[in-house]
């Protein structure tokens, strides 16, 4: 068995930005439409009319004060609310790959490695889009990485999920150098017109190097020190976009065809399981949950995070469980990534941390690091 670590990490950024003020404003443009289009069926009860939406509500719910889009005229367009993407043909590299080749040259500059040195891409997001050839397999080749590529998704603990694959195929000496990357663009599934949750998402790639600790040449090298994987049957998050609407005969406009979530009940069940799974790995691997330097949590809820930090270490300071859902907003199976992405450089050798997900399924999946 090999030892493993994590060498380098890559952030896309999108170009453009919606503020929560910018979001509320087309949101209540739309409410107003809708109303007026359907004036008559309001003033007769037979239906309710669309209420307006709040940044103050937005920002004291969730902590989300922006997000980044791929695209935004379409998304605030009152008459449209979905981004206006352009599909590309077939020989062109895919609007996803593109993104993860973004990224996975980041993390691939951080690491000190080339495409040539990848020898396995596993390609982990909450949506693909296509059904194949697999996603990882185009973005293998855009690298020049050899080896194997496939995809998976386990909703917002894609990310963590595949970093367990990529260790073990890292331990066992299947594979060298893995590419984990997690293109999630979000506003393609997101329900822009809802207001319970039109707010919540924003696109972004992450990517991360897991290799062989002996091949590493980083200083900044964390060692995985464990990772645990856990699932939940639940309906609360759910979409039911697949590719058996078309032989149902569903309408592929229908609500229950893009992000749907009863964000309450999400909020109350995940936390103390999230709590519980980080803990109970910790414990296994001989480390109390105070004794952790810095917890890189999934990014769905600011007072979620909070609960679950203070039910662990008693302090949910920004130290110890930096955010970035103020910036980013969350953006699925990337959120925690990001969060190791951009707060890891003040930590010495030896600290200890936990990157955590946790989210649709239900999933949890928790890698524990130490810095080298
Ligand atoms: N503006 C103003 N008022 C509003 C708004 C709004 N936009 N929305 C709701 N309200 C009102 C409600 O009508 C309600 O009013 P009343 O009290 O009169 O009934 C009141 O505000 C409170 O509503 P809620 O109970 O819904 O509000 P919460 O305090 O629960 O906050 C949140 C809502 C922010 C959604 C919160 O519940 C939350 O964050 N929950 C956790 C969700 C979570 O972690 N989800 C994980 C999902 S991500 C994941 O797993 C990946 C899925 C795959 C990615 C998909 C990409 C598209």
């Amino acid at each position: 068995m090999h030892s493993v670590v994590i060498s380098g990490t890559g952030l896309y950024q999108p170009p453009h930005t919606i503020t929560n003020a910018e979001l509320v404003e087309s949101f209540n443009r739309y409410v107003d439409l809708q109303n007026a289009q359907h004036a008559t069926e309001i003033a007769a009860g037979t239906r309710e009319p669309l209420q307006h939406s709040s940044v103050e509500f937005i920002e004291k719910a969730s902590g989300i004060k922006q997000r980044y889009v791929l695209e935004k005229s379409g998304i605030l367009d009152p008459t449209r609310m979905y981004p206006r993407l352009q599909e590309r043909p077939d020989d062109q590299l895919s609007l996803m790959g593109e993104l993860a080749v973004a990224a996975s040259q980041q993390a691939l500059q951080q690491a000190g490695k080339t495409g040539a040195d990848i020898d396995a891409v596993l390609c982990a997001a909450s949506n693909m889009q296509r059904a194949y050839p697999a996603m990882a397999v185009e973005i293998q080749q855009a690298l020049g990485a050899g080896g194997y590529g496939f995809d998976m998704n386990v909703a917002c603990s894609s990310a963590t999920f595949a970093i367990e694959q990529a260790v073990n195929a890292v331990r066992t000496g299947s594979a060298k150098c893995v590419l984990v990357v997690n293109p999630e663009i979000t506003s393609g599934h997101q329900a822009w017109n809802d207001r319970d949750c039109h707010f919540i998402f924003g696109d972004v790639c992450t990517a991360v190097i897991v290799e062989r600790a002996d091949t590493a040449t980083t200083a900044d090298a964390w060692e995985v020190l464990g990772t645990r994987l856990a699932t939940q049957f639940s309906n609360n998050i759910r979409n039911n976009f697949g590719f058996l609407n078309r032989s149902e005969d569903s309408d592929p406009n229908a609500r229950d065809k893009t992000f749907r979530q009863e964000g309450r009940k999400v909020f109350k069940e995940v936390v103390p399981i999230a709590a519980a799974h980080i803990e109970g790995h910790l414990s296994d691997l001989g480390h109390a949950p105070s004794a952790v330097r810095r917890y890189w949590l999934h990014q769905a809820n600011q007072g979620m995070n909070q609960l679950v930090i203070k039910k662990l270490a008693g302090d949910a300071s920004a130290d110890l469980a930096p955010l970035i859902l103020d910036e980013f907003a969350n953006t699925a199976s990337a959120g925690s990534i990001i969060a190791f992405h951009k707060h890891r450089a003040d930590l010495a050798a030896g600290d200890v941390g936990v990157i955590c997900s946790f989210g649709a399924g239900y999933s949890v999946g928790s890698v524990v690091l130490r810095k080298r």
